[in-house]
């Protein structure tokens, strides 16, 4: 099935947007920016699904219709997400006039069938991160959950050294906030080198359906990890972000503030800030009590104590394999 399926880039709103095939790969805290040097070059990448040799199924999501696989593409470790693609309501006849359908069951006046489609129409989408380090691999694989209660104090000698030790190469972030990759799709942006911050569609948005609608705003600010270092010198930072944001999407795309979901992950994946902006009809991933943090919330928080999250127990799940998993372990967190 994987050979039989095309190139991909990613899609453009509309045809009047260049179609985006440059990639930066995401290497793993790559020297670069250990010297905070973020002005290497994006080099431009084709890929085709001839190309990948599957591994291993990392991850399988009956319910939500992905599934993530380990690979090879060349002599390179190579993570692809696969998804199905949300039914697109105008060409649905269309569609369905070029599918051909098997038999599964017959009940009365009950049947199912197997679907198969054919002809142009794309039924799924497909994220692929390569050259993939050992993390994105295990990042996107099934992993046990556990839930741990972060103290302070916790933070200070458990968690900190293991995100400075471990974290993902934030090399994509700096790519938006300079420019060089995706900057035809820039929704708001603000230059301001204290408050401002550069708004894209997430990489886990179509952009196809506006219910599904998923942006992200990445401060231009370095050295804000997360929450847990933001405090009432932030706040006209979030503010502008709040504001700013939702001006923006409700102009672009006419969703208003009731309509949006607005969040910080903790823990992230990627520790630049950023917030999640997502269409609440939405159930994006890590939108529950254990990972989102409304920008709402925080900032009514800081304003009341701006060491409330410099003080605050925060929960959350860490996935075995994790460096973080490991680094609890390692001081007997675990029972
Ligand atoms: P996070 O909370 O740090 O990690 O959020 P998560 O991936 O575990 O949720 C980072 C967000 O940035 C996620 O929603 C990603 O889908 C998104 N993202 C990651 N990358 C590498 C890119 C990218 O290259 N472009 C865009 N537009 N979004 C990305």
């Amino acid at each position: 099935m994987l050979e039989k399926m095309n190139n991909i880039s990613t899609q453009p709103l509309d045809d009047s947007v260049p179609v985006c095939k440059k990639r930066k790969c995401d290497n793993e805290c790559n020297e670069a920016e250990k010297d905070g040097d973020s002005s290497s070059a994006v080099v431009p990448f084709s890929f085709a699904f001839s190309d990948f040799k599957l591994v291993k199924v990392l991850r399988e999501d009956a319910r939500g219709k992905l599934v993530t696989l380990h690979g090879t593409v060349g002599d390179k470790d190579a993570v692809v997400v696969l998804e199905r693609k949300a039914f697109d309501i105008p060409v649905l006849e269309e569609c369905l006039q070029q599918t051909t359908v098997k038999e599964t069951l017959q009940n009365d006046v009950y049947s199912t069938f197997d679907v198969y489609s054919s002809g142009s129409i794309a039924h799924m989408k497909a994220t692929l991160i390569h050259p993939a380090t050992e993390k994105h691999i295990s990042k996107y694989s099934d992993r046990e959950p556990f839930i741990v209660r972060e103290t302070p104090e916790l933070y200070r000698s458990v968690v900190l050294p293991s995100i400075q030790e471990n974290k993902f190469s934030f090399q994509w972030v700096y790519n938006i906030l300079e420019k060089k990759t995706e900057s035809e799709r820039i929704v708001a942006e603000d230059p301001d080198p204290e408050v401002g911050f550069v708004m894209v569609p997430d990489m886990k948005w179509n952009r196809e359906n506006v219910e599904s609608l998923y942006l992200i705003a990445i401060v231009h600010r370095r050295g804000i990890r997360s929450i847990r270092d933001l405090r009432q010198e932030h706040l006209p930072l979030l503010e502008n972000i709040l504001n700013k944001g939702l001006a923006a999407i409700e102009e672009k795309f006419s969703v208003k503030a009731d309509k949006l979901r607005i969040y910080f992950h903790y823990q992230p994946s990627y520790y630049h800030l950023h917030v999640h902006f997502t269409h609440v009809k939405f159930e994006a991933p890590g939108t529950d009590a254990l990972r989102a943090h409304l920008l709402e919330d925080v900032i009514d928080n800081i304003k009341m104590n701006s060491e409330f999250y410099n003080l605050k127990t925060l929960s959350y799940i860490v996935r075995e394999h994790d460096a973080l998993y490991y680094a609890f372990q390692d001081k007997k967190y675990f029972v």
